[in-house]
């Protein structure tokens, strides 16, 4: 297969390394399937660390791999841990500039419940890693850029496993405060909830300038209120707090546009959402690594609707996940407090 690729197909497949797992991922983009390993040619590579963000709308075939590695070399290092009752879950790519600070930030406690910090490393080529470790965090590297999702649910599934109660996400560049988390703690213990998101159209966000993003979330938030029937504001914040079971039994499979599968699902296997006001603040510093196009919302809008279709039907068929012993009245619109 590689021998068909025409030269600038293969001059680019050259500049690609990690020891032919990036070629492979290329000649998988330029033919929009996954090359036969057995009858593919690869070329001689440079050695450089993989630098690709993925993309892909389905995992890449070799995701099993790489995170079962990461997880193996994880758990060789932590051997017998056990993490605090809420953990907070940071995928990071690239993000060396921003992670320390957005660690810093982050409290020992919150509402009183004691916090440990995850983060996963997501195949960054720069020092996200060795920085998160010096300021507090537990790591976990993936040894090639997989996507956000599948970072995720590798940090929770690791939460889950060192006896996580609650899980938190942040992202890794400092833009969601966790000054929001304190309220959200409280919905989740007192029971109103399972499931809280920060919402900046309860908020406010500081990227005014940002008006197809800005356009978008207000745009997906009708969507997903409409199909699920819960009114809801912000369906990809960063900002989220769950009980950690929810994280093990909602279906999961995006790669990248994992923030409203991971609702959508919640909300049809009967979790109940609410949301809390937040201010998203600016990125600390750098770009963004996924980019904010017509594309991006292409496909953030047909993984809404496959994950309802997807749902739906096993709704039909099957009880709701959510756990019988949760003596509260199922999926229903719910605000957190207002802000003063
Ligand atoms: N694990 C993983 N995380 C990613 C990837 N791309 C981005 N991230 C992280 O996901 C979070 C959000 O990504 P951003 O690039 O900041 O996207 P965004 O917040 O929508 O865009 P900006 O507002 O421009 O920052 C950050 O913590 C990133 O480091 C990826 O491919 N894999
Ligand atoms: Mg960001």
């Amino acid at each position: 297969m590689g021998n068909q690729l025409g030269p600038p197909a293969r001059r680019l497949a050259n500049q690609v390394n990690d020891v032919g797992e990036s070629k492979l991922r290329l000649l998988w983009a330029v033919n929009n399937r996954w090359p036969d390993r057995e009858k593919t040619t690869l070329m001689p590579t440079r050695q450089r660390p993989a630098a690709q963000t993925y993309h892909g709308l389905r995992e890449a075939p070799d995701t099993t791999a790489v995170t079962t590695q990461a997880r193996a070399a994880f758990v060789a290092a932590h051997p017998d841990l056990k993490l605090q009752p809420l953990v907070v879950v940071i995928a990071a790519y690239n993000e060396a500039e921003n992670i320390g600070t957005v660690l810093d930030e982050v409290p020992q406690q919150i509402a009183d419940v004691p916090v440990s910090m995850l983060v996963i490393d997501d195949g960054s080529t720069d020092a996200t890693t060795e920085v998160a470790e010096r300021h507090g965090a537990l790591v976990c590297t993936l040894r090639a850029n997989r996507g956000h999702g599948v970072a995720l649910r590798l940090g929770y599934r690791i939460a889950r496993e060192g006896g996580a109660q609650y899980i938190a996400t942040l992202d890794g560049d400092g833009q969601w405060d966790p000054a929001d988390l304190p309220d959200m703690v409280s919905l989740l213990e007192a029971g109103e909830a399972d499931f809280v998101i920060g919402s900046r159209q309860l908020g406010q966000t500081e990227n005014t300038e940002a008006l197809l993003r800005n356009t978008g979330v207000r745009l997906f938030a009708k969507v997903v209120s409409f199909l699920t029937g819960t009114q809801l504001t912000d369906t990809s914040s960063g900002l989220r707090l769950m009980r950690a079971g929810l994280t093990g039994t909602v279906t999961q499979t995006q790669p990248q546009y994992q923030t409203s599968e991971l609702l959508i699902g919640a909300l049809l296997q009967g979790y109940r959402v609410a949301e809390v006001p937040t201010v998203m603040r600016r990125r600390l510093s750098g770009t963004s690594r996924k980019g904010h196009n017509v594309l991006y919302g292409v496909r953030y809008a047909r993984v809404i609707g496959q994950t309802y279709w997807r749902e739906r039907r096993a709704a039909r068929t099957m009880p709701p996940a959510r756990p019988a012993a949760d003596s509260v009245p199922a999926a229903r619109p719910l605000r957190g407090p207002s802000k003063p």
